[in-house]
């Protein structure tokens, strides 16, 4: 693991108050320096991720990136892009993408992630497990010493008898402490569903889930269970954005 820390902007006044948006856009753009024309991209989903597709948009209208290929990881980024004039295609047709660029939930010290609070976790792992260079995009809200430990840990699960899904999770943490909720629109009544039709169960763990690549197998080794949001291994690169400046780390 690489670490280079930078300041914000040469002209940067210091030390300066920044919202937790500005911070995700800082490092959204520095992300998106590492984008050369030719590039097939993944194109992340999330209120950081929408900042970088803002601004790949922007270099091409201005004519510095070209033939650039965007790949959507959500249909909402398929909507943004469309809207601003980013080409597009999907792995069908490139199946190797170059670059992706994304937010997370949570980054742990070794860039293992948590993401899927915004329900996109399957085309998004989909898209970024077959990219070259992942770069995760965050403010330092998102730094964790242990992923899992805070918040949601999601799986999507198919709405086919989604509660025996639902239990069997649940149980099968059960020496963590495992709460299974299922995902809700905005903690309402009315089921979330996601672009691909399935819906999502929320783990909440109250101790160590343990080695995560065998909470990884575990999960995935159920019938009912489509993709969960714990990223392993997979972000070459976590650009974190905070009050003091950039942090690059780098796999
Ligand atoms: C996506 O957006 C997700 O994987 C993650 O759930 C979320 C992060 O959202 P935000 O950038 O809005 O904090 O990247």
């Amino acid at each position: 693991l690489s670490v280079e820390s930078g300041a914000m902007s040469p002209s940067s006044p210091s030390p300066l108050i920044l919202t937790q948006d500005e911070l995700k856009k800082i490092a959204a753009y520095k992300a998106v320096d590492f984008v050369q024309s030719g590039m097939v991209l993944g194109l992340g989903t999330g209120s950081t991720a929408k900042h970088a597709v803002d601004r790949i948009a922007d270099l091409l209208h201005q004519g510095k990136l070209k033939d650039i290929v965007g790949i959507p990881t959500s249909k909402k980024t398929h909507q943004q892009a469309v809207s601003l004039g980013i080409p597009l295609s999907d792995l069908d047709s490139h199946p190797v993408v170059d670059l992706a660029i994304d937010g997370a939930d949570e980054v742990d010290s070794n860039l293992n992630l948590v993401k899927g609070r915004g329900g996109s976790l399957l085309r998004e792992k989909m898209i970024e497990s077959a990219c070259k260079k992942f770069i995760v995009i965050v403010d330092e809200s998102k730094l964790v010493a242990h992923v899992g430990a805070s918040g949601a840990m999601p799986v999507e699960v198919v709405p086919f008898c989604w509660k025996f899904t639902q239990d069997t999770l649940q149980n099968l943490f059960d020496y963590a402490g495992c709460v299974a909720k299922l995902r809700t629109d905005n903690g309402g009544e009315k089921i979330f569903v996601t672009d691909n039709g399935n819906y999502i169960v929320d783990l909440f763990f109250e101790k160590d889930i343990g080695d995560l690549n065998v909470a990884s197998g575990a999960i995935l080794r159920l019938a009912g269970v489509v993709e969960h949001g714990m990223f392993l291994d997979m972000a070459t690169t976590v650009i974190v954005a905070g009050e003091l400046g950039i942090t690059i780390k780098n796999k």
